[in-house]
């Protein structure tokens, strides 16, 4: 196991990860500075990515903010093989599984692989998976987004992405989605996958409630980027009351 796989990994159930865009980021950087430093201690890791307007130069530059106020490890989340960098710590290193385009799910990882391995990035290969209206990210990666109602077409993608090796599934609704992943469609995955992919839930979390019910259904991870965004002390609030459950654990 390696270093940033074994951290999620041992922390199953309660990791929160904040999503930072260079794009949104770089243009307040000291109030994302502020806001991350009094986050960091209750976060897993910091996700640095998005799907339009920024390249490697600019995932540099946030890295470095992050790195100036917060120790966790900083993940990439690339929209591109272009936001490839030897600062991070790891990659989620994706396939967008029901995109309908063969660049989504294989052509850009031909052109990342040899970069992650250039620049001896930890990889953790991670299906992404898209669900509900999808967002950006949907649009973008062509998605043909898995119905909230259908979660046996979800729990199908999930096996396969199983089946294929796959240790990570980030289940996707959308960043600033009006809906949420249901808890419940979370919870069919668990049931039947269990502790054999790591699960990671985003798109539209802004609520306490909503956090946890989905950490409680089975997500081993969850993500907050929007909230973070627009509203920073509710979004602490979040990590401040799933660490203090963590810890009377
Ligand atoms: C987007 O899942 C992430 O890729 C985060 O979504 O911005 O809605 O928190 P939000």
């Amino acid at each position: 196991m390696t270093a940033v796989d074994k951290v999620l990994l041992d922390n199953r159930g309660k990791n929160v990860f904040i999503l930072l865009d260079p794009d949104k980021v770089l243009k307040e950087k000291d109030t994302y500075a502020k806001n991350l430093q009094r986050a960091c201690s209750g976060i897993a890791s910091v996700l640095v990515g998005g799907s339009t307007g920024f390249s490697q130069c600019e995932v540099n530059e946030t890295i470095d903010l992050v790195r100036s106020v917060c120790n966790k490890p900083v993940i990439i989340f690339p929209g591109s093989p272009a936001h490839v960098t030897p600062k991070a710590d790891a990659i989620l290193f994706m396939s967008l599984l029901n995109s309908r385009k063969t660049k989504f799910i294989i052509e850009d990882q031909l052109e990342g692989s040899l970069l992650v391995w250039k620049y001896g990035l930890e990889a953790l290969p991670t299906a992404y998976l898209i669900v509900g209206e999808g967002g950006t990210a949907g649009w973008i990666g062509d998605a043909n987004p898995i119905p909230f109602e259908k979660p046996e077409i979800l729990l199908m993608y999930v096996l396969a992405a199983k089946y294929l090796g796959f240790k990570y599934v980030y289940i996707e609704a959308g960043s600033g989605a009006k809906r949420h992943v249901p808890p419940e469609m979370v919870k069919a995955v668990k049931n039947v996958v269990g502790n054999d992919v790591f699960l990671i839930v985003g798109g539209g979390i802004r609520t306490i409630e909503t956090a946890k019910s989905l950490l409680n259904a089975g997500a081993d991870g969850i993500v907050l980027g929007t909230l973070f965004e627009r509203d920073p002390d509710r979004a602490i609030e979040i990590i401040n009351s799933i660490t203090r459950e963590k810890s009377m654990r």
